[in-house]
């Protein structure tokens, strides 16, 4: 009989969700950059053991974060990552272990247990950034808060489906292997609902965004990212070449001078890494045409936060 279901990977930014994804699928996409609050949206991706006929639907999401104060693209993001819990089977609540947990956590992880119906797991990540007696440190303390929270949260004893923490690197991939298939056994009976050899339920077009906008994520400073987009405006394929040509989005004048650079010198730059980014994912030759444009307000425009970055507005 085929197993299907939902795997949402939640928690706050920066803990690991988008590398993991990419890691459990052996493919990119979802985008990753040291800095938190990367993904924006829910990144879904499938596998399939046609073996073990089971069908594995992971769903990435942004980063939970207080968003009292700031734009209402904040929200959408938050939104967007409570909503992937609705159809989870299991949730993955994941904790960074070099950074350990927060108050924020015990919220969230309330939160997610109250909320989901299904399983919950929580995954410690990044195992192999630091020494094993940290790993240990770390991870019991964690163990600690968890059964605190589980005993505050009714019901969640039923949800919790081990007593201690599950402890996993994304850069090795046995871990990785051995994570998939305990995950699989939280799989109810189910028609696939994907083709075996679906990846994702974005089109190529949003990926390409994607990878262009963590070139954002990866060469600007500490602020600007957060108030840029990316809007793919063609993408035509012959079988020579792709090419794509893109609108950077940025919410004052003054950023778009910073995106551009002395002399063209910055866009160039992102550009360049953007396409051989793009090259990599589409297996071939790119040409890739960047501009910038001011929109003023968009972060905070719901007609502009779902044209720009796929976000739905809460009404
Ligand atoms: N050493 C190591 N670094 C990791 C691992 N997983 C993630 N990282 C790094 O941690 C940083 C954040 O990773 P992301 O995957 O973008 O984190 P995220 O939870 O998706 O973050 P948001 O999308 O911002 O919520 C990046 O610099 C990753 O390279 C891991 O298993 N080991
Ligand atoms: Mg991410």
């Amino acid at each position: 009989m085929k197993k299907c279901g939902y795997v949402a990977l939640v928690g706050r930014p920066n803990a690991g969700k988008s590398t993991l994804l990419n890691a459990l699928l052996s493919a990119k996409v979802s985008v990753v950059s040291s800095k938190p609050q990367t993904t924006r949206n829910r990144i879904l991706g499938v596998f399939t053991d046609e073996e073990l006929e089971s069908q594995l639907i992971f769903l990435d999401t942004p980063g939970m974060h207080k968003a009292e104060g700031l734009p209402r693209i904040h929200r959408a993001m938050n939104r967007t990552a409570w909503a992937s819990l609705e159809d989870a089977s299991i949730a993955c609540y994941l904790v960074d272990v070099e950074r350990g947990w927060t108050i924020d956590d015990t919220r969230y992880l309330k939160g997610v247990l109250e909320r989901t119906k299904g399983k919950v797991v929580v995954l410690v990540t990044k195992v192999d950034s630091v020494k094993k007696d940290v790993v240990f440190a770390s991870s019991s303390e964690i163990d600690n808060r968890v059964k605190e929270v589980v005993d505050a949260v009714p019901g969640a004893a039923e949800k919790i489906v081990q007593e201690n923490v599950y402890m996993v690197s994304a850069k090795r991939p046995q871990e990785v292997k051995d994570l998939r298939i305990y995950l699989a056994h939280f799989m109810p009976e189910a028609e696939w609902l994907f083709e075996a050899d679906d990846l994702t339920d974005r089109p190529q077009r949003f990926l390409c965004g994607e990878i262009i906008r963590e070139q954002l994520f990866r060469q600007l400073g500490q602020e600007l990212p957060y108030s840029c987009a990316v809007r793919v405006d063609s993408f035509e394929s012959d079988t020579k070449i792709v090419r794509i040509a893109a609108t950077i989005i940025v919410h004052r004048d003054t950023h778009k001078g910073i995106v551009i650079g002395k002399k063209g010198s910055r866009l160039r730059e992102i550009g360049t890494e953007a396409r051989l980014g793009l090259e990599k994912h589409l297996g071939g030759k790119v040409h890739l045409e960047l501009f910038v444009k001011v929109q003023e307000g968009w972060l905070d425009d719901d007609r502009l936060l779902a044209e720009y970055a796929a976000l739905e507005s809460d009404g």
